[in-house]
């Protein structure tokens, strides 16, 4: 009798002492058996997810699906996963705050299938430029760093609304300010509509600019739009301007179907960055090529 209880005790430890084994058996298990060879990518139109369609065939990845989603639903899924150390791979790009949030790395890239360098451009309608000048100066002279983008992102991450967070950047930051509007006046409610795109990013950018143009008297419309609607608003002239423009590599497709259909007006901001991204924790990947194992 003693010995049957015994008996049924070992078989629930080797029971338990297995199901306890599993993580640790996963954590052996390559990357691409972890994440069962999914990759979380965000809205189908932005230009990462061409790029990420791209790193598939540049590496061979056929066994490997990119799930369309969104930011905000990918930096959710990141959350989530993060939260709990599970393995993770997301299309992701800087400047984001989730790199201050989070313990990430980008895999290498030897291939350059991201492209190398890349900068965010600001873009106008055709025409906009000899219609208003001062508005198109303002545009062009309008540039920050990552550091600075990351302020306002933060904040909105934190939950502020993002007009309040450009208007408390637009108050600490007076003399950048001062360069960005430098020999451009004041106006009585001119309107200016502004597209852009709801990442991270470019929901900061434009509303610090937004709010910069509403301080010199503008009447600012902005207008969240998809990716591919947004250069088409400003190819067809139903937008004025975006700040979500990211050239060469990203956006190369909407800039070569539009092309000769917008002005590039200026770089706003250098050296950003694009790629696959994983949580440190993963050691077994750092590379693109690694997904191959
Ligand atoms: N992004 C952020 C965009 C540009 C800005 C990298 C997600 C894209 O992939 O199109």
């Amino acid at each position: 009798m003693l010995k049957k209880i015994i008996g049924i005790g070992t078989a629930a430890a080797l029971f338990f002492s297995l199901a306890a084994c599993a993580p640790t058996a996963d954590e052996n298990a390559t990357a691409g058996e972890q994440v069962n060879h999914k990759i979380i990518g965000i809205d189908p139109g932005s230009g990462i997810m061409a790029l990420t369609d791209k790193a598939i065939k540049d590496y061979n990845l056929d066994d490997w699906t990119v799930i369309k989603s969104s930011g905000a639903a990918m930096t959710a899924t990141l959350k989530k996963k993060y939260d709990r150390k599970k393995p993770i791979i997301i299309t992701g790009w800087t400047p984001h705050w989730m790199f201050s949030r989070y313990d990430l790395k980008y895999l290498d890239d030897p291939k350059k299938s991201y492209g190398t360098a890349e900068q965010i451009h600001t873009i106008t309608r055709k025409g906009f430029g000899n219609e208003q000048p001062n508005a198109t100066k303002l545009l062009s002279q309008f540039k920050w760093t990552e550091d600075d983008m990351a302020e306002v992102m933060i904040q909105v991450e934190n939950g502020t609304d993002p007009k309040k967070a450009a208007a408390s950047y637009v108050k600490k930051h007076r003399d950048q300010i001062a360069e960005w509007t430098k020999g451009v006046k004041k106006v009585k409610g001119d309107k200016i509509n502004l597209a852009y795109v709801a990442w991270d990013s470019e929901i900061a950018s434009t509303n610090v600019v937004g709010k910069v143009f509403e301080d010199l008297g503008y009447n600012v419309k902005l207008t969240q739009v998809e990716a591919g609607p947004m250069w088409t608003a400003i190819a067809t002239g139903s937008a004025d301007a975006s700040l979500s423009a990211w050239l060469p590599n990203t956006h190369k497709a909407y800039a070569a179907k539009y092309k000769g259909k917008f002005d590039d007006v200026g770089t706003s901001l250098t050296g950003v960055k694009m790629g696959l991204v994983v949580p440190k924790y993963m050691k077994n990947v750092n590379s693109i090529e690694d997904l191959k194992k």
